[in-house]
């Protein structure tokens, strides 16, 4: 399999076969991997087509720059720049063509092996979603584990990120901390949202750490729930794409009453 950032990149080994030992040692110690040209060709240009036509025809469960209240939002809905979309939610089941990257024979089986189970499940609770990040209007997203507010039985989810076309500093590519998936900080390095407070000396030095993970058109990152992670705007003339899905081991389901739970799970 071609993992950038554990080994030589062998294309051959896109075929449908388990992440190497390196590639699984890699991921539970960095709590990421990047997968070189995951879809390419015609399945890229499906899925990719599939967003520009969703982005066309966008109304319901549209999450709009201006709700996330994150810095450098729009300040409401009807300022400008307000009716710029972040995320189109619900993807999996208002675009099928999503089905193909969600049911991929590879990322089944590596999803059995990064969640270590024989079970793993999307969750339509949580991304699930074509992330958008549009010039102009684009916000940052400060530095944030995703389960914060997540509800699961044990912290242990994965999330899948195709990249759509290039992802790099300049238009908002993800940040991470690697190995920050196994830290365990005290509650006050985190502000009252639970994103890492950087004005903190002790924080200043995890920050130093950061790496910004570029992508290609049809890259696909694998990370974990617990990884810190963070984005900053978009500064280029293109909108950036991505398709976001996030799964779990089917014994390890969403807390009963919460968020979590608010939608049924799809059994891979
Ligand atoms: O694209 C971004 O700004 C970051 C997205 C992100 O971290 C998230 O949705 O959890």
């Amino acid at each position: 399999m071609n993992v950038a950032d554990s080994g030589p990149v062998t294309p051959a080994a896109l075929a449908v076969q388990q992440l190497s030992d390196v590639a699984l040692a890699a991921f539970q110690r960095q709590g990421y991997l990047r997968v070189r040209g995951f879809f390419s060709g015609e399945r890229l240009v499906r899925l990719r087509v599939a967003a520009l036509d969703a982005l066309a025809d966008c109304q319901a469960h549209v999450e709009y720059e201006a709700q996330t209240g994150y810095p450098g939002a729009p300040s409401s809905l009807d300022a400008p720049g307000g009716q710029t979309p972040r995320r189109l939610l619900q993807a999996y089941a208002r675009y099928p063509a999503t089905h193909s990257l969600v049911h991929d024979a590879r990322l089944l089986l590596w999803l059995r092996q990064l969640l270590d189970t024989d079970n793993p499940c999307l969750s339509q609770a949580h991304h699930n979603c074509l992330m958008t990040k549009y010039p102009g209007y684009s916000s940052v997203t400060n530095w944030h584990q995703d389960n914060r507010y997540w509800r699961f039985t044990r912290p242990d989810l994965v999330t899948a990120w195709l990249a759509l076309g290039p992802e790099q500093a300049d238009n908002g590519a993800l940040q991470v901390l690697p190995g920050s998936h196994l830290w365990n900080l005290a509650p006050e390095q985190l502000d009252p949202d639970l994103f890492l407070r950087p004005d903190l000396a002790q924080n200043r030095a995890l920050l130093a750490q950061a790496q910004t993970l570029d992508l290609a058109a049809g890259d696909l990152l694998l990370f974990h729930s617990r990884l810190f992670h963070a984005a900053g705007r978009n500064v280029t003339s293109e909108v950036k794409l991505a398709w976001v899905f996030t799964f779990h081991a089917a014994d390890n389901g969403p807390l009963a009453g919460t968020r979590s739970a608010a939608y049924p799970d799809i059994r891979l």
